[in-house]
């Protein structure tokens, strides 16, 4: 069934997020289709005093010490870093939740942490998780994410912040074991309060000692906050490619809501290009990965304050700005999908949730294929219900490179909920590709 379908090739920039950003940071492309509104530009966030965050190192450190040497699920170390955030958020005025699970017969706990007021339509959500392993203390994997958000909580609120968006902050458990605490978080929220998470910030391993800078790319809109901040302060950034699926931004993800953070590096060697970029060392961004030596003398300074900024920065942004509801609500799949020469159709999918009753007629369907010579493919949209949707026939006698577009297209006689397909099909031969990402966005 062939469909009106038009073709507007747009900048790829998390429609979702426009909203948010577009009056919010001077010169952010928001790629919407209506122009955005003038808005006053964000307050600048204040700086973080790297100070105060290595105070918090040291205190975690020395809960670590006290309690058989680590902070990990299950132990006592790691109860006693969720008591010690939970009082100087109290003291500070927000209102936590301590939310218990268990995993692998013991009882875990994750801390949620609201800042009363704002919008609770649009709610802002900044994570990372508290637990170490059992090897050591776990100071920058991942006190370091922990202790700087506990500052960017306590400066909020020092400084009176009154964001118009929610903001909830969190410290996850049980990540080391598979991303347990923030997927039962996620797992745990009605739909109704899934839908109103509007980003994910997720921050785990930010002070590395022979650091990288890498912004995570899932969201565009939210990558470009983080690479927009460290180009102002002359740092160059990399995409994070290491982590897919590897932090508890995953949880978020996998549930639709729009993700970002940042990473200063694990195991990995640093090559000597980044070596060149970001000076330090041809050797591992974190030698004391998952080890013993994992204290407080395994931290860059200038990595955590650089990080501890960006954390701010984008919180002042991302929960500035109008009350306006964004653009939209997207779900997207980043996984990259090889496309078999003259073969087969593959797809990539997305798992539509927390929307209710039926598709829109306007429904944004954003495709980007990496393929020489375009014509070769047919690309469809495929509902939940089995509808098949044509964005774009064979075209043998278009030779251009890659479909990087967004369809709009009728998908009133579908029910929203549901998983929704990018069908593609390479039906000559000789040129190559795969399916970088789709994108699905619901007004
Ligand atoms: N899994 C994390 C460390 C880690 C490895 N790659 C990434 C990428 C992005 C964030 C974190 C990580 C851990 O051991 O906690
Ligand atoms: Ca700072
Ligand atoms: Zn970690
Ligand atoms: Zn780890």
């Amino acid at each position: 069934m062939t469909l009106p379908v038009r073709n507007r090739a747009l900048t790829v920039a998390g429609l979702a997020l426009a909203g948010l950003l577009a009056g919010a940071v001077p010169g952010a492309t928001a790629a919407t289709a209506e122009p955005a509104t003038a808005e006053p530009a964000a307050a600048a966030a204040p700086d973080i005093p790297v100070t105060a965050v290595k105070q918090h190192l040291t205190d975690l450190q020395s809960l670590a010490a006290a309690n058989g040497g680590n902070r990990a699920h299950g132990r006592a170390g790691f109860r006693a870093s969720i008591d010690f955030v939970k009082a100087e958020l109290d003291a500070a005025g927000y209102t936590t939740t301590v939310q218990q699970f268990t995993y692998s017969g013991t009882t875990g706990y994750n801390l949620v942490a609201d800042l009363p007021g704002g919008d609770p339509d649009q709610v802002i959500m900044v994570g990372s998780h508290l637990d170490s392993v059992t090897s050591g203390p776990g100071i920058n994997d991942n006190g370091s994410g922990s202790a700087a958000i506990l500052e960017t909580a306590l400066t909020v609120a020092r400084t009176g912040h009154q964001p118009s968006k929610h903001l909830r902050f969190a410290w996850w458990g049980a990540e080391e074991l598979g991303m347990v605490g923030s997927r039962y978080y996620v797992n745990n929220l009605p739909p109704s309060a899934r839908s109103k998470i509007k980003a994910y910030l997720n921050f785990d391993m930010i002070g590395s000692p022979n650091p990288g800078y890498f912004v995570y790319d899932d969201d565009p809109a939210l990558e470009k906050v983080f690479k927009d901040w460290f180009t102002g302060i002359g740092v160059p950034t990399e995409i994070e490619t290491e982590g897919d699926g590897r932090s508890d931004h995953a949880s978020f993800k996998s549930a639709g809501i729009p993700v970002g953070g940042l990473f200063t590096g694990a195991g990995r060697t640093k090559t000597s290009a980044q070596v060149q970029k970001w000076g330090g060392t041809a050797t591992a961004f974190d030698r004391c990965y998952h080890s013993s030596c994992d204290t407080t003398a395994n931290i860059s300074d200038t990595a955590l304050d650089r990080n501890s900024d960006a954390i701010a920065h984008a919180v002042w942004t991302l929960t500035s700005g109008t009350t306006t509801p964004p653009a939209g609500k997207v779900f997207q799949n980043t996984t990259d999908v090889p496309v078999p020469d003259n073969g087969a159709a593959v797809t990539s999918s997305v798992d539509v949730i927390g929307i209710t009753g039926a598709a829109p007629a306007d429904l944004a369907v954003g495709v980007d294929i990496v393929h020489t010579c375009r014509g070769d493919l047919v690309v469809d949209l495929v509902a939940p219900d089995g509808t098949v949707h044509n964005l774009k026939p064979y075209s043998p006698s278009d030779s251009a490179d890659d479909v990087h577009a967004t369809y709009t297209v009728d998908a009133s006689s579908q029910t929203a909920a549901g998983t929704w397909k990018l069908r593609v099909q390479d039906r000559a031969r000789y040129d190559t590709g795969y399916i970088d990402s789709f994108k699905l966005t619901f007004p």
